[in-house]
């Protein structure tokens, strides 16, 4: 029989991905789905429809008796904890319900292993991420982050995972847990929601092609990001649980590029040369040949703090691992401009 593995938050971007990559390995995949849904509900029918070799599992992070039932029931050789409140401007919004839910939620998880008694046979992969670094670590200028870097979160969603990451660590180093991180650096794709910044870009990209749209709102264009293609990551973080001794890993492209750097790419896949004109709020994205204003700014996207700089190493990963992003920047930016003219054509 194949191995069994349960995705929580597999609703999400990279859930999709990784049950779509698990299936093709041959493991019997569950995935958890939150709240009273049932499997009649639209939303279920829905991610039935794409993934229909998914067997889904009602259940909440923040509850550890749905937990443990949900692991006693699956037992699972591979648990994947994707789910979380995700968005860090959200974060800011509804700190409380961020911690409960990205941060104590993963004790849950570990504990559900731990009291099922299946910290022996069930492997524990838990989504960590950059945000955890914060970009304050003056100490790696232009080397980028690698698993050893100082932590410094900016945003209740930062500060939920970086407990996330200790106490996983701290599971594996107080009961031999087979469990680790991926600190994944931003990864985007045609499943992202639209949301988050390139999603929000490359359908805005669309639309305005389409005349569907006039113009798009920003907030920090400033902020410098290293963006990879989800599909890829996924990968890596099956790589993670398969290695001999359980260990943390970075993955990331190691390159950043700023918010303005995408929408140039964006706009030229529509034959749009942009042109920046102002700055600081009254900033424009004009096209060159036209000069149309297509892109503003919004304060209200501005928040509270900001990473203003995000850069990865993944020599580990890749040494360790042999894991390594396929899609560069300019490929990734290109497929979710077209993914996104394909949508909004129909
Ligand atoms: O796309 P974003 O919302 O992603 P962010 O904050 O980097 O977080 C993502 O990546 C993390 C990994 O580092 C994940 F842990 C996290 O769950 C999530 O997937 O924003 C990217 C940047 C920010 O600096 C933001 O201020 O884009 C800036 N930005 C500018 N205008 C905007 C906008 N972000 C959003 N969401 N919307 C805007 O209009």
């Amino acid at each position: 029989m194949g191995k069994r593995a349960f995705i929580t938050g597999v609703n999400g971007q990279d859930g999709g991905h990784l049950a779509k990559l698990l299936h093709d390995k041959g493991y019997e995949v569950y995935g958890m789905m939150r709240g009273q849904l049932e499997a009649s509900h639209p939303r279920a029918q829905k991610f039935l429809t794409e993934f229909p070799y998914v067997k889904l599992v009602f259940a909440d992070l923040v509850d550890l008796s749905a937990m443990t039932r949900a692991i006693q029931e699956i037992k699972p050789d591979e648990v994947y904890n994707l789910a979380a409140i995700s968005h860090v401007g959200y974060s800011f919004k509804d700190p409380i319900l961020t911690a409960e839910v990205t941060g104590k939620g993963v004790t849950n998880v570990l504990e559900a292993i731990r009291l099922s008694g299946l910290d022996k046979k069930t492997k524990f992969y838990q989504a960590s991420t950059s945000e955890m670094y914060g970009g304050l670590d003056y100490n790696r200028p232009g080397k980028g982050y690698n698993e050893n870097a100082l932590f410094h979160p900016r945003s209740p969603y930062g500060v939920a995972k970086l407990y996330g990451y200790w106490i996983t660590r701290n599971y594996r180093e107080s009961y031999g847990i087979y469990a680790v991180s991926g600190i994944l650096f931003n990864h985007e794709g045609e499943r992202r929601g639209p949301e988050f910044v390139t999603r929000k870009i490359s359908q805005a990209v669309a639309r305005i092609k389409l005349g569907k749209q006039d113009k798009l709102e920003l907030g920090n264009m400033d902020a410098k990001r290293d963006w990879g293609y989800a599909g890829d990551y996924v990968e890596g973080m099956w790589l993670m649980l398969q290695q001999d001794t359980p260990d943390d890993y970075v993955l990331a492209t190691g390159e950043t590029h700023s918010i303005r750097d995408f929408c140039e790419l964006a706009f030229k896949e529509i034959g749009v040369d942009l042109e920046w004109q102002g700055s600081g709020v009254n900033e424009k994205g004009v096209d060159k040949k036209s000069g149309k204003t297509l892109i503003t700014i919004n304060p209200d996207y501005f928040r509270p703090a900001e990473v203003d700089l995000l850069l990865g190493d993944p020599s580990k990963a890749e040494k360790e691992l042999g894991w390594k992003r396929k899609i560069d920047f300019p490929a990734l930016v290109k497929l979710m401009v077209e993914y996104d003219l394909g949508l909004e054509s129909n």
